[in-house]
């Protein structure tokens, strides 16, 4: 009799989940399912797990394609189940490819084939909140987003756009997803878009995405102008749809834990607030060499401006920029002076200079700070006037840390929050603002230089 052993969380079950079990019957005679506890789903970092535990496995019982069910409840319990159970073939999905080669000593294992299309009809019919998401761009971020949407129970990558169709196609290969180089085929297949082109091409690409009633997430800065951030806020609004930047600071758990301690008034009345972030660049990046929109505080201004924002608000009195240039005119270095009417604010940024990232938030009472990488916050100080006193606290920022915009998203759409989202309308507006200006600016300098 040939074992066979599978393990998932099985959550908001779909036809990929059936379809993988159906397959993992087939490969053997017996086949065991592991159902995940939500204590280990907590412990790897997956969230947004909504059916209970009982539900999920009445769901893989259902399928009537188990012999057996067991929970996994710990890191490490695979290797003990195959030995403890006698199991002869360990499969999973191939979005796994590779991750379980380390059990191959102790049994075969298979990775069975993705399934990419979950059909909207068969999600329908059920009522599923299941997102599929569609990902505009495929770049270096949207590498890093599909493994945390993995990790984000609801939602389901289906398929990228970009209009050069090898670019989407290497993606789609590498991820198992569809690709497609036409816009109208791409809105059909998905339900939300999450955008991370060119900042210069979000406008429009939002505008589109918002236009075909899709909730859209857009990587920083969402757009570089007022005007357009307000229309499409308006627009998002009055057609029941959600918009939102990805700036994933303003998400994550130790930062809110920081907004959190700072507003309490434990450090008194805040006055002042410095943000550094700085990342040296290859001098041939985009980044670098793309002079109309590269530089250092289109790339990196949307990170240290936003805890001045949300300490002091959007209503600075005045706001004045000193940029260290390149040749080609592209800031390397950029500090940004805010004045308030109660107190003053400095966001620095950096791909062509280096310096110490931090945090620092200054009050009557006392001081808070955080350390590079603080825009990934998993640890800051609170000092007072004695020395002595510090209190520490930290908070857990999981693997690349996009998992906690993409968790709010869901929330947001599902309707289960109440609020506006982490980084409001208003602040986004305003980053949008302050990129206009800073641009205009740079605009008119190079131009008169
Ligand atoms: N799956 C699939 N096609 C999809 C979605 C999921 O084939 N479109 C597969 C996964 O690869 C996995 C199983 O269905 O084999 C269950 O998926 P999840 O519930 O998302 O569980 P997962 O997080 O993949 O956990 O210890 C747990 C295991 O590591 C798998």
């Amino acid at each position: 009799m040939t074992k066979v052993i599978t393990y998932g969380t099985f959550d908001l079950f779909h036809e990929g989940h059936y379809r993988l079990l159906q397959r993992a019957k087939e490969l053997g005679d017996y086949l065991i399912v592991g159902v995940t506890t939500e204590t280990y789903d907590k412990a790897r970092g997956k969230l947004n797990v909504v059916d209970s535990l009982m539900t999920r496995i009445e769901n893989v019982k259902k399928t009537g394609f188990a012999d057996e069910i067991i929970i996994e409840e710990l890191p490490g319990q695979k290797f003990n189940d195959i030995k403890r159970l006698h199991i002869d073939i360990f499969t999973v999905g191939s979005d796994w490819t590779g991750k379980f080669d380390h059990l191959k000593d102790y049994c075969k294992v298979v990775y069975l084939e993705r399934t990419k299309n979950i059909s909207s009809t068969m999600l329908r019919e059920k009522n599923s909140p299941i997102q599929r998401v569609g990902i505009i761009g495929s770049g270096r971020i949207a590498n890093r987003f599909i493994p945390e949407a993995k990790l984000v129970s609801g939602i389901s990558a289906q398929g990228v756009y970009n209009p050069h169709k090898e670019s989407a196609q290497r993606f789609a290969d590498k991820w198992e997803i569809n690709a497609y180089a036409d816009l109208e085929s791409f809105f059909e297949a998905v339900d939300v878009v999450y955008i991370a082109s060119l900042h210069e091409t979000h406008y429009a690409y939002i505008k589109a995405s918002l236009e075909h009633g899709k909730h859209v997430l857009c990587e920083k800065p969402m757009v570089l102008q007022r005007s357009q951030a307000e229309e499409l806020f308006q627009y998002a609004k009055s057609h029941g749809l959600i918009l939102m930047e990805g700036i994933k600071t303003a998400y994550c758990p130790g930062f809110q834990k920081l907004m959190g301690i700072a507003c309490s008034g434990t450090i008194g009345t805040i006055c002042n607030v410095e943000a550094c972030f700085t990342k040296l660049e290859d001098k041939n990046s985009r980044e670098l060499t793309d002079t109309s929109y590269g530089g250092s505080f289109t790339e990196l201004g949307s990170y240290v401006m936003l805890p001045i924002l949300k300490f002091f608000g959007t209503d600075y009195e005045n706001i004045a920029f000193d940029t260290i240039k390149a040749e080609n005119g592209l800031d390397i270095f950029t500090k940004a002076s805010f004045r308030y009417p109660n107190g003053v604010a400095t966001a620095t940024c950096g791909l062509g200079v280096k310096s110490e990232g931090r945090l620092l938030i200054s009050g009557t009472e006392g001081y808070i700070v955080a350390e590079a990488p603080w825009w990934k916050t998993a640890y800051f100080e609170v000092h007072y006037e004695n020395p002595g006193e510090v209190e520490k606290y930290s908070e857990r920022f999981l693997g690349q840390g996009l998992r906690y915009e993409i968790s709010d998203f869901l929330s947001m759409i599902n309707g289960n929050c109440k609020n506006e989202c982490m980084l409001t309308r208003s602040e986004s507006i305003a980053l949008a603002d302050i990129m206009e200006r800073f641009l205009k600016e740079k605009r008119e300098y190079n131009g008169n230089g």
